[in-house]
C-alpha cells in the first residue's frame, strides 16, 4: 500500500509496438506506450491519435438511417414547415440543441426548440410537451441527446401530423420507437470510430449530413459547431478516444479563437485565465452551463449559446454565474450534512445517506464528492413531503445501477448507468429501501473493488526524465474519460526537501533527487501525507510529468500522484 493508502498497478510492457511507434512518429518509448495503453492497437490508429485531423473524420452517413433524417429536414425546407429541437437540460443536451438550431436555422428554416424541466417533467420527451409543440405549428420534431426510449411520445407526436427524428447516442432498448428515422451511432454493427459518441457529437454528425444533402461544399460552415460539439463531448464524460478525440481537439481550438459570443463571455465571466483545455470545461464551463438547469432552467444555457449580442451576452453569462454561486453554496451545506453523517460509517462498502430538504439539483453533485472521497459507491438521498429523490455515483468495478436494479420495484422513475443512476420513489419506501440496498451490497460490492489504484503507464529512469518528454506528454492531450493524464512511475528518488504549500498547507512541494539531477515536484491536496515523509529517505514516485514555466524557463514538473515506500 502506498502512503495514500493506494495499490500500484502497471499496464503490461507491449516492447515491440512501443517501439515500431516510437520509430515511426519519432517519440519516446514511454509516449509510445502510453499511447498504446489508450487502447492504440495499430500504425495508423496510433498515427490519428498523435495527429488528430478531421478529415479522419468518418462519413455522417455510415450511421444508418441518416440519409432519411436529413432528406425530412430539407423536406421541411421547401415545404416552409416548423422545426422544433427536443432537447435535454444537461451541457451535452443544450450544446446539441444548440447545434441543430442554428444550422437549421441557417439553412432558413423556422427552428424552435424544447428543453424539459429537470424536475416536474424529467429527462427525456413528454406527451404534454408534444401537444403542445403541435399547437404551436411543428410540422417536424428533431430529438438531440434523447428520445430513443420514448416510444409511446413518439406515437402521439404522429398521431398529431408531426414526423420525429430521433438523433440520440444513448443504448438502444429492445423495441425501437416508431419514429420517421432514428440515428444513433449505436446502431452501427460491429466497432465503429462513431459509437462513442455524445449527443452533441450525433448532433454534430447530424447537421452535417444535411448540409452534405444540401450541397452545401464550404466545410468551414460545418467547423463552426466544433466548440459546441467539443463542449458537449467533454462534459458528458464520453472517453476522448477515436472520433470523440478528433472533434476535441478542433473544438477546443475553436473555442480558444474565442469565436462565439456566448462561450467567449463564459469564459470571462467564470474567471479563466490562459486558454481552455478539456479540465477547464470540466470544472469550469460545465457546471455553470449545467447550473441553470439544476435550479432553475436549462433555457438560459442554450440563451447564452445562441446569443449574437456581446452585451446580452454578457448578462447572460452573468446571470449563469450568479446560479453557479447559489449552487456551490448549497452543494456546500449538503455536503457538509453528508459528510457528517458519514462519520463513523467509513468503513460500510456503500454509503446511503437521506435528510429531509436535499437539493435534486445538487445531490448528484456531492454524491460524487463523497465518492470519490471514500471510494466506494454514495447515494444520496434528498426527502420533499411524501416523495424521494436519490443520486447514485459509484467507483471503478462497482455497478451501482445494477445494485439499484435490484430495488427497482420500489421506484417510481429509475435510470443511469454503472457508474452514476439516479431514481424517485414514494418517501414511505425509504427505509425499505435502505434495508434492500443492505441485504443486496454483498452480492453487487466485493470488497477488493473498493481499494482504491493508482495506475501506473510507464515506469522510467529518472535520467529520462527532462522536458522533452514533457511536452510530449502535453500533446496527448484533451485529457479526461478515456485517456487520463499519463502517469509514470520512477523508483528510489531522494527527498531533499519538504515543504507545505496553499491554504492549510494543503499541498505538498518536494525537491527530489536521483543524486544527480534535482527534480521539482508537487502534490495537490496531499499535504496531509508530509508526515510520513521524513527527508533523505528515498521513495517510488507516481507522477503526471509537466511542462512548468514558474521560473521564466520551461522545466519539467513532476506533478505527484501517489507516493510508495520503497520496496527492500
Ligand atoms: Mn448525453
Amino acid at each position: 500500500m502506498s502512503l495514500l493508502n493506494r495499490r500500484w498497478f502497471q499496464y503490461p510492457l507491449q516492447d515491440d509496438l512501443a517501439k515500431e511507434i516510437a520509430d515511426e512518429f519519432n517519440i519516446s518509448r514511454i509516449t509510445s506506450q502510453v499511447i498504446i495503453n489508450r487502447g492504440i492497437k495499430t500504425r495508423d490508429e496510433a498515427s490519428s491519435f498523435i495527429n488528430p485531423r478531421l478529415s479522419a473524420l468518418r462519413d455522417p452517413f455510415e450511421i444508418p438511417n441518416m440519409k432519411k433524417a436529413a432528406g425530412r429536414v430539407l423536406l421541411a425546407r421547401d415545404r416552409g414547415e416548423k422545426v422544433t429541437v427536443y432537447g435535454d437540460f444537461d451541457v451535452d443536451g443544450v450544446t446539441a440543441t444548440a447545434i441543430v438550431v442554428l444550422a437549421l436555422r441557417r439553412l432558413g428554416i423556422e427552428t424552435s426548440y424544447y428543453i424539459p424541466r429537470r424536475y416536474g417533467e424529467g429527462y427525456g420527451m413528454h406527451q404534454e410537451a408534444v401537444s403542445k409543440i403541435a399547437d404551436d405549428g411543428t410540422k417536424l420534431i428533431v430529438t438531440v441527446d434523447c428520445g430513443i426510449t420514448n416510444a409511446k411520445e413518439i406515437e402521439k407526436a404522429s398521431s398529431l401530423g408531426m414526423d420525429v427524428i430521433v438523433t440520440d447516442h444513448h443504448n438502444i432498448p429492445k423495441k425501437l420507437p416508431k419514429a420517421y428515422a432514428v440515428v444513433d451511432p449505436k446502431m452501427i454493427d460491429g466497432p465503429h470510430p462513431s459509437k462513442n459518441l455524445a449527443g452533441a457529437g450525433v448532433a454534430f454528425k447530424f447537421v452535417w449530413a444535411v448540409f452534405k444533402e444540401a450541397g452545401i461544399k464550404d466545410t468551414a460552415l460545418i467547423k463552426e459547431y466544433l466548440d459546441l460539439a467539443a463542449l458537449g463531448t467533454v462534459a458528458d464524460v464520453v472517453p476522448l478516444t477515436e472520433e470523440n478525440r478528433i472533434m476535441t481537439v478542433a473544438g477546443m481550438k475553436a473555442i480558444n479563437e474565442n469565436k462565439r459570443v456566448g462561450i467567449r463571455q463564459l469564459i470571462g465571466a467564470a474567471g479563466i485565465k490562459g486558454s481552455v483545455t478539456s479540465h477547464k470545461i470540466s470544472f469550469m464551463l460545465a457546471p455553470r452551463l449545467n447550473s441553470p438547469g439544476r435550479l432553475e432552467h436549462a433555457g438560459l444555457s442554450l440563451e447564452l449559446l445562441l446569443e449574437e449580442d456581446p452585451v446580452k451576452a454578457g448578462e447572460i453569462a452573468a446571470r449563469i454565474n450568479k446560479v453557479n454561486s447559489q449552487r456551490q453554496e448549497i452543494g456546500s451545506l449538503i455536503g457538509e450534512e453528508a459528510l457528517s453523517s458519514v462519520s463513523g460509517h467509513e468503513n460500510k462498502k456503500l454509503l446511503v445517506l437521506s435528510s429531509k430538504g436535499w437539493h435534486p439539483g445538487v445531490i448528484g453533485i456531492v454524491a460524487s464528492k463523497i465518492c470519490e472521497k471514500f471510494n466506494r459507491p454514495a447515494i444520496l438521498i434528498g426527502i420533499h413531503e411524501d416523495k424521494c429523490r436519490g443520486s447514485a455515483r459509484s467507483v471503478e468495478g462497482c455497478d451501482v445501477y445494477g445494485l439499484l436494479a435490484s430495488c427497482s420495484d420500489l421506484f417510481t422513475d429509475f435510470g443511469g448507468h454503472r457508474d452514476a443512476a439516479g431514481f424517485e420513489m414514494k418517501a414511505e419506501n425509504l427505509e425499505r429501501l435502505k434495508e434492500r440496498l443492505s441485504k443486496e451490497v454483498d452480492s453487487h460490492i466485493s470488497i477488493e473493488n473498493l481499494a482504491a489504484k493508482t495506475k501506473i503507464d510507464c515506469e522510467l529512469e529518472s535520467r529520462d526524465i527532462r522536458l522533452s518528454l514533457a511536452q510530449e506528454m502535453a500533446k496527448l492531450e484533451p485529457f479526461g474519460q478515456g485517456n487520463p493524464h499519463p502517469v509514470l512511475m520512477s523508483r528510489g528518488l531522494k527527498v531533499l526537501s519538504k515543504k507545505g504549500v496553499g491554504t492549510a498547507k494543503r499541498h505538498l512541494k518536494l525537491k527530489l533527487t536521483d543524486g544527480r539531477e534535482l527534480f521539482e515536484a508537487i502534490g495537490f491536496g496531499i499535504g496531509d501525507i508530509s508526515e510520513k515523509i521524513a527527508p533523505n529517505s528515498s521513495f517510488d514516485f507516481a507522477y503526471s510529468l509537466k511542462v512548468s514555466d514558474w521560473s521564466g524557463y520551461d522545466e519539467p514538473e513532476l506533478e505527484l500522484i501517489d507516493i510508495r515506500r520503497q520496496k527492500q
